[in-house]
């Protein structure tokens, strides 16, 4: 090919904005600086890649805000109020913890509940115990009163209406057996419970992680994609305290797992004000 016709088809595959080397030599650096090597022409497109604004907005779904040291913590403040989380971990030592654990396990009266949903009965996927001087209603359910408190658990509110100076009435025992126990997002917002109720959750056991999402605003229309995260891993002998708005304006879970779980007992200690019924 002479000199002509070489450059000819060069330029047409080539056009406009590329660089072309000649195999000169071993090894060929170019403008880049980078080597290229041995035995062939090299061909350096000289396109640039222009960032180009996206014309519609790029919602990020929020990475989850992970609590796990000691400490108060304003989660959200909205017209209802500021939503406060208060975490005590190690609040029972583990040596107590593990003897506590052996006890709660054995001696409370653990049954299962059959809940009412949007698509009908369910087994409730974790066992429970209700205590307190008033039935507890949830899921479409009730739990019959049951005044007759373990003394292991009357000792522990006492122990968190010292720490924490609020009293409470009721208590609600949750066991999970294993990894594929929970319960599904909900508040704890049962008109019994009053306005703004405060809940210190004790837990003893494997670790969970309590997870907890901020309800969206009306112009979201119950989508909960990109709304604010929350997750506190429950270590066994950890107290944690929701006050303010936290069951207005938050939703709470324990989800499945996906690998081996040991049982963990958690302990929601609340203040019933039953509503009358006229
Ligand atoms: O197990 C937990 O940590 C939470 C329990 C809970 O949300 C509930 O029983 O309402």
């Amino acid at each position: 090919m002479d000199d002509k016709r070489r450059r000819a088809r060069v330029q047409g595959a080539w056009a406009g904005k590329a660089k072309v080397t000649a195999h000169i030599g071993p090894t060929v650096f170019v403008n880049t600086g980078k080597p290229l090597g041995w035995g062939h022409d090299h061909v350096i497109p000289d396109k640039q890649f222009v960032y180009k604004e996206p014309t519609e907005v790029v919602r990020k779904i929020p990475d989850p805000r992970v609590i796990d040291k000691p400490g108060t913590y304003e989660i959200s403040t909205s017209a209802s109020g500021v939503s406060r989380l208060r975490l005590f971990p190690s609040f029972i030592e583990p040596k107590e913890g593990e003897w506590m654990f052996e006890q709660l396990y054995r001696e409370i009266p653990w049954r299962q509940k059959s809940n009412v949903g949007p698509d009908g009965p369910y087994q409730e996927p974790r066992l429970t115990c209700w205590y307190g001087e008033v039935p507890y209603t949830y899921s479409s359910s009730t739990m019959q009163a049951n005044p007759h408190w373990h003394p292991l658990l009357t000792m522990l509110k006492d122990r968190i209406e010292e720490v924490t100076a609020y009293s409470f009435n009721s208590l609600l025992c949750n066991l999970y057996r294993h990894d594929k126990d929970s319960i599904d997002w909900h508040s704890d917002n049962e008109p019994d419970l009053g306005k703004n109720p405060i809940i210190a959750s004790l837990s003893f056991g494997e670790t969970r992680v309590f997870q907890m999402r901020k309800k969206p605003p009306p112009e979201e229309q119950g989508d909960y994609t990109y709304v604010e995260r929350v997750h506190v891993p429950l270590d066994g002998g950890t107290l944690l305290i929701m006050e303010g708005a936290t069951q207005s304006d938050w939703q709470h879970r324990v989800p499945k797992e996906y690998h081996d779980r040991r049982p963990r007992i958690n302990l929601t200690f609340r203040t019933m004000f039953p509503v009358t019924k006229t």
